[in-house]
């Protein structure tokens, strides 16, 4: 093309051809030598930030591995949903857990047997707070933790006291009336105390600690419409300026809260974008490609004052909150919410799967990637 174009021109226009056949040389030699890395560079960019949109990862020798396969390699053992609905049932057996009663220092009991026994290690936080209303509650905060030593920790976290009334029950008449709190409060419990028996049995690396929180559901009762000031979530906000250890430190945490309804979605909260975006997108990623999908919607939904508010904002762990968001009640949660029909009737194993097996896979796919840092090291 260019000798033919040679014969049929002047030499004049000629000389500026081929000045120009050089010139675009050069542009082409340019375009080899510095844009096309930086074109490469940013490909690779794009690429690298698709696959980690997927949760995939990059191995070092360039392969990309996805998180379909990272969960296969992970090898967490199956949750066990009879076993959660079992401890949430033998809670909900001492009657409603309110602080200060016969059936909270029982259940106190039980469950730091039952932790106790699972986990390597228990602390058990005693201390006094003050509620909305100037009672003076007496409270535990029960702590299990494997691998004490390891400084790489994960954070799992859930309420175990029950809200002393029923103040959006249908019926007024039950409004001064404590709850049963299956859902709110045993269920996350449940599901924490067969993830610790799932660990006892299926040893890992990563440090774990899992604290069963009291007097989160002590809040104002809903007949005073003002909020006072930061009574809920008392336990959690007396460990976050007084944590069992000096120093204590997780690398975050996830809070499980009302995880057992039939009906669950749960949505992507505010505080738990905020403070721990990548932890809940890596959750969320995970819970779908385990096939439970339908259970964690990828919707945000607003802040909720719960006890991973105070762990984000005084202890400075970036901490999620895995909770049922009720698009269709009227009070934004789970249809049972604060009445007194929040008993084991509200509870369905397939929930409680969904939620264990997911947080399971998680713990399981971060010790991997733990022990792999460290093999290569
Ligand atoms: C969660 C379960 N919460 C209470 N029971 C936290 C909460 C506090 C939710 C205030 C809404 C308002
Ligand atoms: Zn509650």
């Amino acid at each position: 093309m260019v000798s033919l174009l040679i014969c049929l021109t002047h030499p004049e226009q000629l000389e500026n051809m081929i000045k120009k056949k050089e010139n675009r040389k050069s542009f082409l030699q340019m375009v080899r030598n510095y844009i096309k890395p930086v074109i490469m560079g940013i490909f690779m960019a794009v690429l690298s930030f698709i696959t980690a949109c997927n949760g995939s990862q990059q191995k070092s020798d360039g392969k990309t591995i996805s998180l379909a396969e990272q969960i296969m390699k992970a090898e967490a053992p199956v949750f066990n949903p009879d076993s959660a609905y079992y401890f949430i049932e033998k809670q909900v057996e001492f009657g409603p857990r309110v602080p200060n009663t016969t059936a909270h220092s029982q259940c106190a009991w039980y469950l730091m047997q039952s932790l106790g026994n699972y986990t390597t290690h228990l602390d058990v936080q005693e201390a006094k707070v003050r509620a909305y209303d100037g009672t003076v509650l007496n409270i535990k905060n029960i702590i299990g933790s494997f691998n004490t030593k390891t400084k790489d920790r994960i954070l799992l976290c859930a309420h175990w006291d029950t809200r002393p009334f029923a103040d959006h029950d249908p019926d007024p008449a039950n409004h001064f009336t404590p709850i049963p709190g299956a859902n709110d409060g045993a269920s996350g419990v449940g599901v924490l105390l067969e993830i610790a028996r799932q660990i006892s049995l299926n040893p890992i690396n990563i440090g774990i600690d899992i604290i069963l929180f009291d007097a989160e559901d002590y809040g104002e009762h809903q007949s005073l419409q003002a909020r006072t000031g930061d009574y809920w979530a008392l336990g959690a906000q007396y460990w976050a300026k007084n944590p069992h250890i000096n120093n204590y430190n997780a690398r975050f945490g996830i809070l499980l809260d009302m995880v057992g309804a039939s009906d669950a979605v749960f949505t992507m909260e505010a505080t738990s974008m905020y403070y721990a975006p990548d932890i809940m997108k890596k959750v969320w990623d995970i819970s779908h490609q385990i096939r439970f999908g339908s259970y964690f919607s990828y919707k945000r939904t607003n802040a909720v004052v719960d006890d991973h508010t105070y762990i984000n904002e005084i202890a400075n762990i970036p901490t999620i909150d895995i909770i049922h968001y009720g698009e269709n009640s009227y009070t934004g949660f789970f249809e049972h919410w604060h009445t007194v029909n929040d008993n084991m009737d509200v509870i369905d194993k397939n929930t409680l799967n969904a939620v264990g097996q997911t947080v399971l896979t998680f713990i399981y796919l971060e010790n991997m990637k733990l022990d792999k840092a460290q093999s290569d090291s």
